[in-house]
Protein backbone atom coordinates (compact mmCIF):
# COMPACT_ATOMS: atom_id res chain seq x y z
CA UNK A 1 0.00 0.00 0.00
CA UNK A 2 1.37 3.47 -0.73
CA UNK A 3 2.33 5.33 2.50
CA UNK A 4 0.53 7.44 3.87
CA UNK A 5 0.86 11.69 3.45
CA UNK A 6 1.05 12.67 6.76
CA UNK A 7 1.15 16.30 5.06
CA UNK A 8 -1.85 15.97 3.86
CA UNK A 9 -4.21 16.31 6.76
CA UNK A 10 -7.05 18.40 7.85
CA UNK A 11 -9.26 18.99 10.65
CA UNK A 12 -12.47 17.46 8.75
CA UNK A 13 -15.37 17.83 10.98
CA UNK A 14 -15.93 18.62 14.82
CA UNK A 15 -18.78 16.40 15.16
CA UNK A 16 -21.16 17.43 18.05
CA UNK A 17 -24.05 15.24 17.21
CA UNK A 18 -23.89 11.61 16.25
CA UNK A 19 -25.46 12.53 12.60
CA UNK A 20 -22.92 14.90 11.88
CA UNK A 21 -19.91 11.63 12.29
CA UNK A 22 -18.45 10.27 9.22
CA UNK A 23 -19.76 7.17 8.19
CA UNK A 24 -18.59 6.57 4.28
CA UNK A 25 -16.50 3.54 5.46
CA UNK A 26 -12.89 5.30 5.72
CA UNK A 27 -11.16 3.61 8.52
CA UNK A 28 -11.52 5.61 11.65
CA UNK A 29 -9.13 5.81 15.00
CA UNK A 30 -10.27 7.09 18.32
CA UNK A 31 -8.16 8.91 20.71
CA UNK A 32 -9.77 8.41 23.79
CA UNK A 33 -7.72 9.96 27.47
CA UNK A 34 -8.88 12.56 29.97
CA UNK A 35 -8.41 16.24 29.44
CA UNK A 36 -4.23 16.84 29.77
CA UNK A 37 -3.44 13.74 29.13
CA UNK A 38 -1.61 14.58 25.94
CA UNK A 39 -3.77 13.52 23.71
CA UNK A 40 -3.29 16.47 21.16
CA UNK A 41 0.46 16.30 21.59
CA UNK A 42 -0.29 12.87 20.35
CA UNK A 43 -2.15 13.89 17.84
CA UNK A 44 0.44 16.37 16.66
CA UNK A 45 3.27 14.04 16.86
CA UNK A 46 1.53 11.27 14.32
CA UNK A 47 0.69 13.77 11.98
CA UNK A 48 3.93 15.55 12.24
CA UNK A 49 2.07 18.79 12.61
CA UNK A 50 3.00 21.62 15.15
CA UNK A 51 -0.38 22.60 15.86
CA UNK A 52 -3.01 20.90 14.11
CA UNK A 53 -4.51 19.74 17.34
CA UNK A 54 -4.73 22.93 20.37
CA UNK A 55 -2.49 21.72 23.13
CA UNK A 56 -3.98 22.54 26.49
CA UNK A 57 -6.47 24.78 24.81
CA UNK A 58 -10.13 25.49 27.35
CA UNK A 59 -10.65 22.10 28.28
CA UNK A 60 -14.56 20.84 28.43
CA UNK A 61 -15.88 24.30 26.76
CA UNK A 62 -16.97 22.89 23.61
CA UNK A 63 -18.48 18.68 23.81
CA UNK A 64 -17.23 17.41 19.76
CA UNK A 65 -15.42 14.44 18.16
CA UNK A 66 -12.78 16.08 15.93
CA UNK A 67 -12.43 14.14 12.66
CA UNK A 68 -8.81 14.77 11.26
CA UNK A 69 -8.96 13.28 8.05
CA UNK A 70 -5.30 12.05 6.68
CA UNK A 71 -4.70 11.59 2.79
CA UNK A 72 -8.61 10.94 2.85
CA UNK A 73 -7.74 7.43 3.91
CA UNK A 74 -7.58 7.40 7.34
CA UNK A 75 -9.93 9.70 10.07
CA UNK A 76 -8.03 9.90 13.46
CA UNK A 77 -11.10 10.63 15.56
CA UNK A 78 -10.32 13.02 18.71
CA UNK A 79 -12.89 12.25 21.64
CA UNK A 80 -13.74 14.71 23.80
CA UNK A 81 -11.76 14.29 27.36
CA UNK A 82 -13.19 13.49 30.63
CA UNK A 83 -12.53 14.05 34.40
CA UNK A 84 -13.36 17.58 34.17
CA UNK A 85 -13.83 18.35 37.90
CA UNK A 86 -16.15 21.58 36.56
CA UNK A 87 -18.13 19.81 33.61
CA UNK A 88 -21.56 20.15 34.50
CA UNK A 89 -24.11 17.15 35.16
CA UNK A 90 -25.80 18.35 31.62
CA UNK A 91 -22.29 18.49 29.82
CA UNK A 92 -21.32 15.26 31.73
CA UNK A 93 -24.79 13.79 30.25
CA UNK A 94 -23.87 15.57 26.57
CA UNK A 95 -20.76 13.92 26.84
CA UNK A 96 -21.84 10.32 27.59
CA UNK A 97 -24.63 10.51 24.67
CA UNK A 98 -21.86 11.35 22.04
CA UNK A 99 -18.98 9.46 23.00
CA UNK A 100 -21.25 6.17 24.18
CA UNK A 101 -23.37 7.08 20.78
CA UNK A 102 -19.90 7.79 18.73
CA UNK A 103 -18.00 4.26 20.14
CA UNK A 104 -21.36 1.70 19.82
CA UNK A 105 -22.30 2.70 16.38
CA UNK A 106 -19.43 3.57 14.59
CA UNK A 107 -18.89 0.83 12.30
CA UNK A 108 -15.82 2.36 10.53
CA UNK A 109 -13.98 2.63 14.46
CA UNK A 110 -11.52 -0.29 13.66
CA UNK A 111 -9.24 0.54 16.89
CA UNK A 112 -9.05 2.51 20.27
CA UNK A 113 -6.19 4.57 21.45
CA UNK A 114 -6.65 4.49 25.39
CA UNK A 115 -4.35 7.21 26.65
CA UNK A 116 -3.05 7.00 30.08
CA UNK A 117 -0.59 9.17 31.95
CA UNK A 118 1.69 6.72 32.78
CA UNK A 119 3.33 8.67 36.01
CA UNK A 120 -0.04 9.11 37.12
CA UNK A 121 -1.52 6.34 36.03
CA UNK A 122 -5.09 5.11 35.73
CA UNK A 123 -7.72 7.00 37.11
CA UNK A 124 -11.39 6.34 37.94
CA UNK A 125 -12.26 7.49 35.05
CA UNK A 126 -9.51 5.47 33.22
CA UNK A 127 -10.92 2.71 34.50
CA UNK A 128 -14.35 2.88 33.77
CA UNK A 129 -13.45 3.76 29.88
CA UNK A 130 -11.06 0.37 29.75
CA UNK A 131 -14.13 -1.40 31.22
CA UNK A 132 -16.19 -0.24 28.19
CA UNK A 133 -13.43 -0.90 25.84
CA UNK A 134 -13.14 -4.71 26.96
CA UNK A 135 -16.96 -5.35 27.59
CA UNK A 136 -17.90 -3.83 23.94
CA UNK A 137 -15.08 -5.75 22.68
CA UNK A 138 -13.41 -2.73 20.82
CA UNK A 139 -10.34 -3.43 19.75
CA UNK A 140 -7.72 -0.92 21.56
CA UNK A 141 -4.21 -0.53 22.71
CA UNK A 142 -2.95 1.45 26.07
CA UNK A 143 -0.52 4.59 24.66
CA UNK A 144 1.18 5.33 28.00
CA UNK A 145 2.13 9.23 27.88
CA UNK A 146 4.22 11.33 29.20
CA UNK A 147 7.17 8.60 29.27
CA UNK A 148 10.18 11.64 29.59
CA UNK A 149 8.65 12.33 32.85
CA UNK A 150 9.89 9.08 35.03
CA UNK A 151 13.09 8.31 35.16
CA UNK A 152 14.12 4.34 34.27
CA UNK A 153 13.14 2.66 37.67
CA UNK A 154 10.25 4.55 37.75
CA UNK A 155 9.20 3.51 34.33
CA UNK A 156 9.98 0.10 34.55
CA UNK A 157 7.35 -0.20 37.65
CA UNK A 158 4.60 1.84 35.95
CA UNK A 159 5.05 0.01 33.07
CA UNK A 160 4.70 -3.02 34.76
CA UNK A 161 1.56 -1.91 36.64
CA UNK A 162 -0.15 -1.46 33.54
CA UNK A 163 1.18 -4.38 31.99
CA UNK A 164 -0.76 -6.10 35.33
CA UNK A 165 -3.78 -3.88 35.78
CA UNK A 166 -7.01 -5.99 35.91
CA UNK A 167 -8.80 -4.36 33.55
CA UNK A 168 -6.16 -4.30 30.55
CA UNK A 169 -6.18 -7.90 29.26
CA UNK A 170 -3.20 -9.86 28.43
CA UNK A 171 -2.11 -9.21 24.74
CA UNK A 172 -3.50 -5.62 24.85
CA UNK A 173 -0.47 -3.13 23.42
CA UNK A 174 0.93 -0.81 25.86
CA UNK A 175 3.09 1.37 24.28
CA UNK A 176 5.10 4.05 25.98
CA UNK A 177 5.04 7.53 24.05
CA UNK A 178 6.55 11.14 24.46
CA UNK A 179 5.56 13.99 22.62
CA UNK A 180 9.36 15.30 24.02
CA UNK A 181 11.44 12.70 22.76
CA UNK A 182 9.54 11.62 20.12
CA UNK A 183 9.55 8.13 21.54
CA UNK A 184 6.99 5.68 20.45
CA UNK A 185 5.65 7.77 17.71
CA UNK A 186 6.83 5.12 15.18
CA UNK A 187 5.69 2.35 16.68
CA UNK A 188 2.34 3.76 17.35
CA UNK A 189 2.10 4.83 13.55
CA UNK A 190 2.94 1.49 12.23
CA UNK A 191 0.65 0.00 14.55
CA UNK A 192 -2.13 2.03 12.97
CA UNK A 193 -1.08 0.99 9.60
CA UNK A 194 -1.22 -2.65 10.53
CA UNK A 195 -4.62 -2.82 12.66
CA UNK A 196 -6.60 -0.49 9.54
CA UNK A 197 -4.82 -1.95 6.93
CA UNK A 198 -3.86 0.98 4.75
N1 LIG B 1 6.54 16.17 29.68
C1 LIG B 1 5.56 15.99 28.78
N2 LIG B 1 4.49 16.83 28.73
C2 LIG B 1 3.53 16.59 27.83
C3 LIG B 1 3.59 15.50 26.93
N3 LIG B 1 2.46 15.50 26.17
C4 LIG B 1 1.73 16.56 26.58
N4 LIG B 1 2.37 17.24 27.57
C5 LIG B 1 1.87 18.46 28.25
O1 LIG B 1 0.64 18.15 28.92
C6 LIG B 1 -0.29 19.20 28.77
C7 LIG B 1 -1.57 18.69 28.11
O2 LIG B 1 -1.27 18.28 26.78
P1 LIG B 1 -2.40 18.18 25.65
O3 LIG B 1 -1.78 17.53 24.47
O4 LIG B 1 -3.07 19.51 25.44
O5 LIG B 1 -3.45 17.20 26.36
P2 LIG B 1 -4.98 16.90 26.01
O6 LIG B 1 -5.79 17.78 26.92
O7 LIG B 1 -5.15 15.47 26.34
O8 LIG B 1 -5.20 17.19 24.57
C8 LIG B 1 0.41 20.30 27.96
O9 LIG B 1 0.94 21.23 28.85
C9 LIG B 1 1.51 19.54 27.24
O10 LIG B 1 2.61 20.35 26.92
C10 LIG B 1 4.74 14.62 27.00
O11 LIG B 1 4.90 13.64 26.26
N5 LIG B 1 5.68 14.92 27.93
MG1 LIG C 1 -6.64 18.27 23.57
Amino acid sequence: MKRLNLNNTKLTISAGRLDQVPSGGIPQVAFSGRSNVGKSSLLNALTQRKSLARVSGTPGKTITVNFYEIDGRLFLADLPGYGYAARSAKDQAVWSTLVDGYLSGGKDIKLVLQLIDLKVGPTKDDEMMLEWLVDSRMPFAVVATKADKLNKTKRTEALEKLQNHPLIPKGIPIIPFSALSGEGTDEIRSFIGKVTEI
